[in-house]
Order: structure tokens, then sequence, then C-alpha cells
């Protein structure tokens, strides 16, 4: 009886984490700094315990535009876009109500970030740097991003760098420290892909966990596949199977 009482306090310990899970940042603990030459550091992670950070959107694999916030030491909230831009794929930047960055499909950067204390952010640097090879873009074989963007108010800010970077977990699989909610390290990847990552899975799938829909369908090379639908299913369970099998 006790024992059935422990897991019972488990499942609701893990209901009650649902909702930051569902939207924690996509960076890597790892490689979440970026340093601007007028502003210093900005954390691209930790906005509101990762639940604000900066997330690609629609699907890390295939990243059309980015979302949630950046924290700069100095000067407060970069918003990166809200994750909705008006026509589903892109935020237009015509209007402060639709702004944001974008991927696109060459995996150059565009678009405009807001700072709250120094306004507009340019990512889309290629017209001017492209010749130099320093355009802000998206690097998805390394996982991270590479140039520079431009801040009206404050300068260049450096995504280039070969220690301090913006990155993605290149283990996709790799979802957690440890399996036990509320737990340091719950939900947070560590570069080790092993049996609590597999079993953080599960919980969060069994939940129903918006977290835990990673795909359409399970089957490589169909439209859909690694693009998330709304849907929890067998679908998602054999995909994450998959990419846990095929290890990282
Ligand atoms: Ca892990
Ligand atoms: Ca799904």
């Amino acid at each position: 009886m006790r024992r059935t009482l422990a897991a019972t306090s488990l499942l609701a310990a893990a209901a009650a984490c649902t909702p930051a899970l569902a939207q924690l940042s996509d960076i890597d603990p790892n490689h979440k700094h970026a340093w601007g030459e007028n502003i210093g550091w900005t954390n691209w992670r930790d906005a509101n315990g990762a639940a604000q950070g900066v997330r690609l959107l629609p699907a890390l694999n295939a990243p059309q535009f980015l979302a949630g916030f950046a924290w700069s030491e100095n000067c407060g909230w970069i918003n990166m876009g809200d994750g909705t831009p008006a026509n589903g794929t892109a935020y237009a930047n015509t209007t402060g109500a639709d702004h944001g960055v974008n991927i696109l499909g060459n995996n150059l950067l565009s678009g405009l970030a807001w700072g709250e204390n120094i306004g507009w952010i340019n990512f889309n640097t290629a017209p001017t740097l492209m010749a130099f090879g320093q355009e802000a873009r998206w690097d998805p074989a390394a996982g991270r991003f590479r140039g520079y963007a431009w801040g009206e108010n404050v300068g260049w800010i450096n995504l280039d760098h070969a220690q301090h970077f913006i990155a993605v977990p290149l283990c996709e699989p790799d979802l957690t420290t440890g399996a036990i909610p509320g737990q340091p390290g719950f939900g947070v990847p560590n570069g080790i892909l092993n049996n609590e990552d597999f079993f953080f899975y599960l919980t969060i799938f069994a939940q129903g966990n918006p977290a835990a829909d990673l795909t359409t369908g399970a089957i490589p090379g169909q439209p859909g596949y690694g693009v998330p639908n709304g849907v929890i299913n067998n679908e998602d369970f054999f995909y994450y199977l998959s990419l846990f099998a095929a290890g990282c």
C-alpha cells in the first residue's frame, strides 16, 4: 500500500512539471552563450528556468524559425519571436506583431529579434557579411549557429566563436540526465544516451505530455517524419524507439 501511495505521489509530481517540460528550450546547456561586443554575454537557454528559452521550430531536424527569449546580463530580454508566425512558416517582420528570427531553406538566418532595452537585432546579415563568410546562419551538421547578427544600437553579436556559441544537442534522443521527476537534471539533456532517457520518454509519453509529440509518422523519409503534429500516439513512441536504438 505504501508503495502504491509513493508511486501516486511521483506521478503527481511529474504531472506538476508538465507545463514547463512542454516548452523547454532546445539550446544545449553547455553551449548557450553568445557574446555581444557592447552588451556582453547573452544566454539563449535559461529564461524562466529554460521554459521560455530559445526554441527551434517546428522541429530540430528541420527548423524554420525561432521562438523564446535570450537574456542579456546588461540589457535584459531579447525576444526571438513568439513561435507563431502569421503565415505558419516564417515571421513577416513587417509589423511588430509578427516579428522574429527565421531559418531559411538555405540555412541563412533572417528577420528581427527585439531587445526590450536595445531595439531591433537584425539576423539578415548575408547582404553585408556573405562576402566575408560571416553571415548569420544555421549549421545543421554541427547543430549550431554561425556568423554575426547586428544590433542597431549595440553592434555585433558573435555567433561564430570557437568555444562560446549557441548550439542544440546533437543527440536527439538524449532528453534527460535522470528519470526521476523533481530531481536535478530531470528533462535536462546531459550528452549521454542511456536507460534514463528511455524511461524519461516513457514517462512523458504515458502522461500525454505535449513534449512526447515528436513526429507525425514513424517512417523515415515520409512527409511529417520528425515533425510534431499535436497528436501523441504510437507513431511518436516508435519514432523515439528508433532514435534511441540508433544511438548517438
Ligand atoms: Ca541523457
Ligand atoms: Ca505526434
